[in-house]
């Protein structure tokens, strides 16, 4: 038994926009004040992170001139060394600058995919001297209001074209990032493209160089399409396209909420950490949230904390699960195994043959009981701690 105290062991990450979000929304003003990234690197780091990861304008403003980059990247690295966190992903802001309103690779503009190019091959350049060895695209403003503008096809293509060349700029390099492409269904734009994780999988094969490419889902993203999270993780492993996972919390049909890991859908947590340390994923653990606008910067550690200390707790939640001899039992009574029907069911004309002929008692098969309710109820028993 742990005290749930995280260690950098645990691969828990979180962006310098996670901790650093200042409470602004759509309707308020800030209600903290800004932090530094030399500041956020040292607090993650009592708390027992791994890393932290960043969009290139969360620590060079967009307009910073090539001494003053150089400066601001300088000691970033030193507290980075100092309190040995390290940045495992990286990615590029094409969102938050009016030049991307309409989009970025598939902006209607050639001028705005070029410069997006641009961008994006000068934060790849800053991720790699920073160390990132993960590269996330999530196409905030790659979206429409107003389809009549008939892009719909050849933004497909625009944003197929960019990520090729992208990648080739990246081998050429020799820079090595493995591609994660994060979806999401809607916000800041009304309609984004590649809106799932399972669109994000189908437009991968359709890539130059696939193999480099994978997804970064998020918790909050697949929760406002309406969709079940460890679902779209586990077509994401069974692919082998997991690179990197965004953990958060979100009530559904609802605005872009970040909210703390496990705070919401605690079951459904429950259910990705059990998945995520059952298959063996051994990336990163990058929370994608931040503290409610309510909170101080007390509140923002508390929040981060809280991220952590829930995902060891289901962690170990799902150890216990797993060695507990009436969950086990109930499982064995849901899998029916039956080695002469799985020797049948690998086709061969003979074996296609014989299934055919076969007789199945069909009433059977549809009376036998499946006992879900008693291991649902199991599982809650388990979580509320009376188990
Ligand atoms: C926004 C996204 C964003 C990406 C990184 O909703 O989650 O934070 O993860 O650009
Ligand atoms: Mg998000
Ligand atoms: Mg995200």
């Amino acid at each position: 038994m742990t005290d749930f105290t995280p260690t950098p062991a645990d691969r828990f990450t979180f962006g310098l926009w996670t901790v650093g979000n200042t409470g602004r929304d759509p309707f308020g003003e800030p209600t903290r004040a800004p932090l530094s990234a030399p500041y956020i690197v040292q607090k993650l780091a009592e708390l027992g992170a791994y890393g932290v990861n960043l969009h290139d304008n969360d620590l060079v403003p967009i307009d910073a001139s090539a001494a003053g980059r150089d400066r601001i990247v300088a000691e970033f690295r030193e507290a980075l060394s100092d309190h040995g966190l390290v940045v495992p992903m990286a990615t590029t802001n094409l969102f938050s600058d009016p030049a991307f309103k309409d989009g970025a690779f598939t902006s209607a503009d050639a001028h705005v995919r070029a410069y997006a190019l641009q961008k994006t091959m000068r934060s790849m350049d800053l991720g790699a001297e920073l160390g990132a060895h993960t590269y996330v695209f999530w196409g905030g403003r790659e979206g429409t209001e107003v389809d009549a503008g008939g892009k719909l096809l050849s933004a497909l293509g625009w944003f197929r074209d960019s990520l090729n060349f992208l990648a080739e700029y990246s081998e050429s390099q020799g820079y090595g990032y493995r591609f994660a492409l994060e979806p999401k269904p809607n916000e800041p734009r009304a309609d984004i493209f590649l809106p799932t994780v399972g669109s994000a999988l189908g437009f991968i094969g359709t890539l130059d160089r696939p193999a480099l490419f994978g997804v970064n889902p998020e918790f909050a993203h697949e929760t406002m399409a309406g969709l079940n999270f460890a679902h779209a993780v586990a077509q994401a492993l069974d692919a082998g396209k997991l690179f990197h996972i965004d953990l958060n919390d979100q009530k559904m049909s609802r605005f872009d909420q970040d909210l703390r890991f496990g705070s919401e859908n605690l079951k459904g947590a429950f259910t990705l950490v059990k998945l995520l340390e059952d298959s063996g994923y051994d990336g990163p653990l990058h929370f994608d949230a931040h503290a409610l606008r309510t909170e101080d910067e007390e509140g923002v550690w508390a929040f981060a904390r809280g991220c952590m200390r829930t995902y060891l707790i289901l962690k170990e939640k799902a150890r216990q699960f797993n060695a507990d001899p009436a969950i086990q039992a109930a499982l064995a009574e849901y899998h029916r195994a039956d080695d002469e029907l799985a020797a049948l069911s690998r086709f061969t004309p003979q074996n296609a043959a014989a299934l055919k002929d076969r007789t199945f008692d069909r009433a059977a098969l549809g009376r036998r009981g499946l006992g879900l309710e008693h291991l649902d109820q199991l599982t809650n028993d388990l979580l509320f701690g009376v188990r």
